[in-house]
């Protein structure tokens, strides 16, 4: 029982924020104002904390971290915030005797979903470990009024809806239009000499106004409130009622809608560029205001600017902030006066970025022309960086024209942002060794040359006060039982755990756990795709952003060829598997959706047979997001980690399903390598190519999906199913597409670039390998508290702790 007084003061508050704020009571408020009201008045509970927090960074003098991101995947905040402030108990209970059900309440928030994947967040991770560890880190990034979007299945295609999060307000921001900053588009620069000094006035220029919005953010059982700010772009103009009569006031409404367009939503690709003016804009509007608040920030505390790198470290999550470099050197240059060389001296010595992907078409480059059209001044600065660097690369590679033009940061009429990244920082990451390893040895190879010392591996974490304590309230209660809850905060005593595998009750304790999980999300899964489970099925799990890199097409492709094993072989001994997928395409990406119509196809198609789908289940959840993550993961046995090797940077869902106690199917890639090396072979079922093999057969061609096509029949009749009307008869041609992809590629592509055929067999034989291992609890389960009792190294506290020590230096 929690104690008295707090539940007193906590209904005593919660009733008055109902009663201030909507004029309701508990009898007459609806379900919403319950909700909104039980949020309010935690969120005023930690409002001292925040204010606290922010004057001792100053008072303090501590040097801070800006983590600048397009991206911030927060999910819900309700729950974690209880949790970080140690107020589940007390709130549950004083909501359970008032007769509510606090955990209806909590079903009642949107999913913060500012975020397309890892990338975001991954960012949100970091928040929390940040608050948590106490260290003074913020995150800038852009408040879109329309996050993630929503997706609907419907006849087996995705659709997509728009994800109206803020529609009934958000509880958890505070508006600080106090604090708004100005954002220049457009114009032309006009250069003069002033007292001997070269002047550049921006005009014609179009404004936007920056509106910041602070979400704080709650540490576990920290004193210190971290702030999350994002931008909300606002028409600088007011409409003027004067202008209706004349038939301006259109067009003035027309401006006003074009500045505010600029936070209106998220860009729903996922590891793909694509050269957007808007987005463009979205990147430098968010980045100038950031950075024009860091500058202030400084300012009201110290007068001189060598002092900035020491004080002041900012992060780039990839380059989609890039314009953050030479945002600081026009303030730096433009309105303090300082010389180029101290300016970029500064600016170097602050700015640290991280690369989240190889894959060539997710690197960002613009059009110069559209460049220099938006932002005149950027431009000029981004020029002069990239002529100076130039230069210095002339000093190393005299008269080597095209290896200067291959690194240069302005060349063939674009802007490359990660070069610009990598000359502007004083430190550039991967995300795991493989990853950085090519980052090192081919991507960046001839930037590593000049400055080995720049490039750094951080391998990715997971936070696992949302992916462990919140989401799986069960094992989280087991292990306090059995190694105390240090884990919670000390991620690395987690490995307390690992003789407990050779113990047989704890086994099924936590066997029953897995059970009870597995119970919860089949729940939900009866109720939103109306199919019943079998709880003693292995349910294999894949979710993720759908991309042909992470191959979910090997999988169904694998479905398919069980299913016909099955259809020849009723008796076959296979396991009951539930397949479990879920993720989103992006809108553009017609394969990918395409894709998800084969798995429901699939899916459909076994339905129907009444036998077969005994044993096998395909269920594609729609919308999958971080709240549906926390219910699915912790249910699962197996996690589908089986992207193309060099492919995956490092995948972070990897993470949270081991934590969760969930076994890995996995190629050897971006921190899977990691988790096999921390579990070892008996407990993880690696399968397929290497990145070095992949690599090989791409240099020298030897790849032959056609081959193996011929000359393996079970290939050949699950490739065949795709086209000969075994799965849809009234249209032959559906999935031609992906049949012509594996087999012949197109516009001179190579055929099936991401070796689906090439690992097919060893995929299957290493299913078939878990569907033995499975029906052996006792090893099943020991493999299964091996892989939660290792899961320490992945987690983000540990990234943080990586990052301060060996970049930020807080
Ligand atoms: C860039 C410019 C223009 C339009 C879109 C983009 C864009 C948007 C999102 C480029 C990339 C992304 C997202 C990338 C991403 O999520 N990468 C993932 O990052 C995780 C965290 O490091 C890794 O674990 C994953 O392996 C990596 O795929």
């Amino acid at each position: 029982m929690a104690d008295m007084a707090e539940k007193n003061r906590v209904r005593k508050n919660f009733e008055e924020t109902l009663r201030s704020h909507f004029g309701r009571t508990l009898n007459d408020a609806s379900k919403k104002q319950l909700y909104k009201a039980c949020a309010m008045t935690l969120r005023d509970e930690i409002m001292g904390q925040w204010v606290e927090s922010e004057k001792e960074t100053k008072e303090d003098h501590r040097k801070q971290l800006y983590y600048l991101s397009i991206e911030f995947l927060t999910g819900r905040a309700l729950r974690n915030n209880l949790i970080n402030t140690l107020k589940e108990k007390v709130y549950a209970e004083t909501f359970g005797e008032m007769g509510i059900d606090i955990n209806e309440l909590i079903e009642l928030e949107p999913d913060a979903g500012l975020g397309n994947g890892g990338l975001g967040r991954l960012a949100a991770c970091f928040l929390d470990s940040l608050a948590t560890m106490g260290l003074p880190g913020h995150g800038f990034g852009l408040r879109y009024q329309y996050g993630m979007f929503k997706q609907k299945i419907v006849d087996g295609y995705q659709l997509e809806m728009p994800d109206l999060w803020l529609e009934d307000g958000n509880v958890w921001e505070i508006q600080h239009p106090e604090e708004q900053k100005e954002v220049r588009f457009g114009g032309h620069i006009i250069q003069s000499i002033e007292k001997g000094k070269t002047v550049y006035k921006h005009k014609d220029y179009i404004t936007v106004l920056a509106v910041p919005y602070d979400t704080p953010i709650i540490g576990y059982q920290s004193e210190r409130v971290n702030t999350l700010r994002l931008w909300s772009a606002k028409s600088a103009k007011n409409l003027d009622m004067k202008l209706f009569g004349r038939g301006d006031y259109l067009k003035a409404s027309a401006e006003k809608e074009l500045a505010e367009v600029i936070s209106k939503v998220l860009y729903p690709d996922d590891n793909h560029y694509e050269g957007k003016a808007l987005r463009l804009k979205q990147h430098y509007f968010f980045v100038s205001a950031s950075i024009q608040c860091i500058v202030a920030n400084f300012k009201s505390q110290y007068s001189n600017f060598r002092l900035f790198p020491e004080k002041v470290a900012i992060h780039i999550n990839d380059t989609h902030p890039a314009l953050a470099i030479p945002e600081l050197m026009r303030i730096l240059l433009d309105e303090e006066g300082l010389d180029w060389d101290t300016a970029w001296n500064i600016t170097v010595k602050t700015f640290a970025y991280t690369n989240h992907t190889i894959m060539s078409e997710a690197l960002e480059r613009w059009p110069e022309n559209l460049f220099k059209e938006q932002l005149p001044r950027i431009h000029m600065i981004v020029h002069e960086i990239n002529e100076r660097y130039c230069r210095s690369l002339w000093e190393y590679f005299p008269g080597q024209w095209d290896k200067i033009a291959q690194m240069a940061i302005v060349a063939y009429g674009e802007v490359r942002m990660a070069p610009l990244c990598i000359v502007g920082s004083h430190s550039v990451n991967g995300v795991a060794p493989l990853h950085t390893s090519i980052l090192k040895n081919e991507v960046f190879k001839d930037y590593n040359k000049l400055e080995p010392l720049k490039f750094v591996n951080i391998t990715n974490g997971v936070t696992q006060r949302r992916w462990l304590l919140l989401s799986n309230p069960g094992l989280s209660e087991l292990l306090n039982q059995t190694i105390g809850d240090s884990w919670i905060v000390q991620p690395w005593r987690l490995k307390d755990l690992e003789p407990y595998a050779q113990d047989a009750s704890f086994r099924d304790a936590f066997a029953k756990v897995k059970k009870g999980n597995k119970k919860r999300l089949a729940e939900y899964i009866k109720e939103n795709n109306q199919i019943d489970l079998d709880l003693d099925s292995i349910f294999d799990v894949h979710v993720k952003r759908l991309h042909e890199y992470k191959r979910q097409l090997l999988n169904v492709l694998h479905i398919m060829h069980l299913y016909t094993e099955l259809l020849y072989n009723p008796n076959a001994d296979i396991h009951p598997r539930t397949f479990i997928f879920g993720g989103k395409a992006s809108p553009g990406y017609h394969r990918a959706k395409l894709i998800i119509k084969l798995i429901n196809t699939v899916a459909e198609r076994i339905k129907k047979d009444k036998k077969i789908s005994e044993i096998l289940k395909v269920v594609y959840i729609e919308d999958y997001r971080v709240t549906l993550a926390e219910k699915i993961i912790p249910a699962a046995d197996v996690s589908e980690q089986i992207s193309t090797a060099g492919k995956e940077a490092s995948g972070t869902g990897n993470m949270k399903f081991m934590l969760n106690g969930a076994l890995t199917i996995g190629t050897m890639d971006g921190a899977n390598i990691e988790i096999f090396k921390a579990v070892g072979a008996d407990n993880m079922y690696i399968f397929g190519l290497t990145a070095d093999e992949v690599n090989s057969m791409h240099r020298y061609g030897t790849y032959d999906p056609q081959t193996l096509y011929r000359e393996n029949h079970r290939i050949k009749l699950v490739l065949d199913q795709l086209v000969n009307g075994f799965l849809n008869p009234e249209d032959t041609g559906m999935f031609m597409d992906l049949y012509r992809s594996l087999l012949y590629g197109e516009n001179g592509n190579m055929a099936d670039p991401y070796m689906v055929l090439a690992d097919m067999k060893s995929y299957s034989q290493t299913q078939e390998k878990i569907g033995k291992d499975f029906q052996n609890k006792d090893l099943w389960f020991e493999k299964t508290i091996i892989n939660t009792a290792n899961a320490g190294y992945f987690s983000s506290d540990r990234s943080i702790r990586e990052y301060n020590s060996g970049i930020w230096k807080l």
